[in-house]
């Protein structure tokens, strides 16, 4: 059977899972996907036709792959625009299919904008097809590197979608994508170690949840009576009411990472970034990495012990190991649990009082506490913005399952927590799902919240309506960080609520705190008809929450 280039690729896409594909037009493969039946989900721009797609696969923990198209080729717009989504799925290493249109042969070196080494610098891979006759090859390519290994972004380029091919002579399978396993001897030398420290501090990252490997991190940790604190992007990964449980930041957290004499970091970079922990006198302590490849080991802190391989087959060798020394483990599990206790509730002494709060504006802690009381926690989705909804949610959200609380951003890209919202909803379509956003997110999405109508995702926006751009630091007010570049019209000046209500949101404005609570409950009623809603909480000018430790 002949067939052409674009429709070979839809039909791929479909054998390997994929049931929808996100997009801003114009991408030339895009009518063969509609031909092949693949619904397309049209956002209103490029970056977050990119968003979307990631999101979707950072929530399925890369189980389902989430595939994007936008205009590329001689007049590369869209990929222009495009570019800042791929850059944000990159730097976080989220394993998305991006497909746009591949400069045609003869017409590379006439614009300015370099197509393919831009496309180099923020993805694992960027294929170009050069022939029709190839798209069975780099798709299997793609899907391999898509589900094997560190993950991160694939590209495809695709000059000519009209070209033909025969698709019975190179017929196309499905890609499993392998994992591997550590070396017997880095887990026996990394158990010593683990098994000699006095305060162990397990440090885990998402690789963990790329793993699928949340019951062994826990398995582990009781096995050895080890406290457990996550990065942003691994929130969730540890059932955050186990006792063993530290937190993602906070006094607490920085308590336990000064003290500690050995680090077990598993599925984390160990980067130091703005959004996450340094080391406290890293060369004190004893660092045993386990990571899925090389490229962090030794990366800033000196590693003792490395041991490489899927987060999942390392936690099992490590935890078969210690269960075999059983008489080894001398930690009192009960004297950990207790001290954790006891560090946590000063730890978080201060916001818990803020979530009672009655103040008026509200206090957005206040907003946070009852949040965790209108939601499942086992059955719903809630992301975060940049800014003071990330610092404030992630020091005090209560997330138990993997995925119910989406971190994310080793640097944190405005206006992606929308994205997540919608990904969240394709990925659990019976979980409410809710975007926590300030003033600067929700600008970012405003022109996409027609996406929501258009195509029914009941999805909630809560806005922690603050007058201005707090960010992080000690807010950009007074003495803060910017004080020349926070303000923007406030809630006294513009109701958002009316402004998104005419657009077919159900809007809701809210001052009083007893009133946050049936404010969320008619938002999430309204989201499971279909209905996108919004709620403006007029909140305070609130900076306070945990911090990132510094090396
Ligand atoms: C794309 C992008 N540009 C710039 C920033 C820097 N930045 C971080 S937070 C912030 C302002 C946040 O203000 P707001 O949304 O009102 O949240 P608040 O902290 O007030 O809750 C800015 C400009 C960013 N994170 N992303
Ligand atoms: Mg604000």
């Amino acid at each position: 059977m002949t067939i052409d280039a674009a429709t070979g690729i839809a039909r791929i896409l479909k054998q390997e899972g994929v049931d929808w594909v996100s997009t801003f037009p114009v991408c030339r493969v895009n009518n063969a996907l509609g031909k092949e039946g693949i619904p397309m989900l049209m956002m209103r721009d490029d970056r977050y036709a990119v968003a979307v797609a990631d999101a979707f696969s950072r929530i399925t923990a890369g189980n389902r792959i989430g595939v994007c198209t936008f205009q590329g080729g001689v007049n590369a717009a869209g990929m222009q625009y495009a570019y800042a989504g791929m850059a944000q799925a990159f730097e976080d290493g989220s394993p998305v299919l991006c497909i746009t249109d591949g400069v045609p042969i003869g017409s590379s070196g006439n614009s300015q904008f370099d197509v393919v080494s831009s496309m180099k610098t923020v993805s694992k891979w960027f294929g170009y097809i050069d022939r029709p006759q190839r798209v069975p090859e780099f798709m299997r390519r793609a899907f391999t590197m898509l589900r094997s290994g560190r993950p991160g972004p694939v590209i495809l380029a695709v000059p000519d979608p009209t070209g033909t091919y025969d698709e019975t002579a190179d017929p196309y399978v499905a890609v499993k994508g392998w994992k591997s396993a550590p070396d017997p001897a880095d887990v026996t030398a990394a158990v010593d170690l683990l098994l000699k420290a006095h305060n162990p501090l397990i440090y885990a990252g998402e690789g963990v949840i790329y793993a699928n490997a949340a019951a062994e991190l826990k398995l582990l940790a009781e096995l050895v009576n080890a406290p457990v604190i996550t990065t942003l992007k691994a929130k969730g990964a540890f059932p955050e009411n186990h006792p063993l449980f530290v937190g993602v930041r906070g006094d607490h957290v920085s308590n336990y990472l000064a003290s500690c004499d050995l680090l077990l970091a598993v599925g984390t970079s160990l980067s130091p970034g703005r959004f996450s922990h340094g080391i406290p006198r890293a060369a004190e302590k004893t660092i045993i990495h386990c990571n899925v490849d090389e490229l962090h080991v030794n990366k800033v802190y000196p590693t003792a012990q490395a041991v490489i391989g899927d987060a999942r087959f390392t936690l099992q060798a490590l935890a078969r190991e210690v269960s075999s020394r059983t008489s080894e483990v001398h930690r009192n599990a009960e004297a950990v649990v207790l001290n954790i206790k006891s560090e946590r509730d000063a730890g978080l002494a201060r916001y818990r009082e803020a979530m009672a709060s009655e103040d008026q504006p509200i206090n957005p802690y206040r907003v946070y506490g009852d949040l965790m009381k209108v939601l499942d926690p086992h059955n719903s989705f809630i992301t975060h913005e940049s800014g003071n909804t990330r610092d404030q949610l992630s020091t005090v959200y209560d997330t138990l399952i993997p995925r119910g609380f989406l971190g994310w951003g080793n640097v944190s890209t405005l206006g992606f927590s929308l994205a997540a919202a919608i990904a969240a909803r394709k990925a659990f379509p019976q979980r409410p799902c809710v975007a926590v956003t300030g003033e600067a997110g929700l600008g970012y999405m405003l022109g996409n919240l027609e996406v929501l109508l258009r195509n029914k995702l009941g999805i909630t926006v809560a806005h922690i309506s603050n007058g201005g751009f707090a960010g992080y630091g000690p807010g950009f007010w007074g003495p803060g960080h910017d004080p020349f570049t926070h303000s923007v019209l406030g809630y006294d000046e513009v109701d958002m609520s009316r402004v998104l209500g005419e657009l077919g949101l159900h809007s809701q404005r809210v001052r009083e705190p007893s009133e946050v609570v049936p404010a969320l409950q008619r938002a999430l009623a309204a989201n499971q008809s279909g209905q996108p809603s919004y709620i403006e909480f007029i909140c305070s000018q609130y900076p306070v929450y945990g911090q990132w430790v510094s090396r």
